[in-house]
């Protein structure tokens, strides 16, 4: 839910962004969160992915990267720290209590921390190996590490709908990094395919992604 007034959060996302990483920007995750929980915000546009960033950007989140999340006298950078404060500030998202808490935290941590960086190894060697000779043995050796713990994660989700008993920042971490796999990791596990439609078919991440989507055009080429 997009608003243009300042008394709402502000996010920053990209202006441009190559064909690969078209609706696969990690804003998604806070605009996700907060059209779950009804928080109009709105979006500050920095400027294509590759583009230097200005000193002020690199001061609020060291590496250049997006998103930044202001509330206020509040900025935060890291989705993980975001979605934590935006779940903090609503217990839909978060469970108030330290058990249910504590779970669906571990679970954001998983996603961003034992599952993505083994999905995204896959994805920067395939954009960055096209053509090349080194490019089928460095996914033959990368491979089973994600397949390893996709297989892990299909088994802890069993036959539940969400991570845990409730819908939480954990699930909306892991639903972005699956749909960033390639299908073909997931097709040995049904349940994970289901989940990640389940996700995807939920209204709120359908605004967000109209919305990100809106404010990103394709083509930005990539650097050498
Ligand atoms: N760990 C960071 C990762 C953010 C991130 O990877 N942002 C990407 C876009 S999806 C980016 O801005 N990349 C540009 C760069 O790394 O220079 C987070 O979760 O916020």
């Amino acid at each position: 839910m997009s608003a243009p007034t300042e008394a709402v959060p502000e996010i920053t996302a990209y202006r441009s962004v190559p064909d690969f990483a078209y609706g696969r920007i990690k804003d998604i995750r806070v605009r996700w969160a907060l059209d779950e929980i009804g928080q109009p915000y709105r979006t500050r546009l920095i400027g294509g992915i590759f583009e230097d960033k200005a000193p002020a950007y690199l001061h609020d989140q060291p590496f250049g990267q997006v998103p930044v999340y202001k509330d206020g006298d509040l900025t935060l950078f890291e989705t993980g720290s975001i979605l934590i404060h935006i779940g903090d500030a609503d217990g839909r998202l978060l469970p108030r209590d330290a058990k249910g808490r504590g779970r669906a935290i571990s679970w954001m941590i998983a996603a961003l921390n034992s599952v993505e960086p083994m999905i995204q190894t896959l994805v920067v060697l395939t954009v960055k190996g096209q053509g090349t000779d080194w490019l089928a043995g460095a996914i033959d050796a990368a491979k089973p590490f994600a397949e390893q713990r996709l297989s892990r994660l299909s088994q802890a989700l069993g036959d539940r709908d969400w991570l845990e008993e409730h819908f939480s920042i954990g699930d909306i971490v892991m639903i972005d990094v699956l749909r960033n796999a390639n299908p073909e990791l997931l097709a040995p596990h049904p349940n994970l395919t289901a989940y990640v439609a389940r996700g995807k078919a939920r209204p709120a991440f359908q605004s967000a992604m109209a919305a990100h989507l809106a404010d990103c055009a394709v083509g930005e080429p990539l650097p050498a």
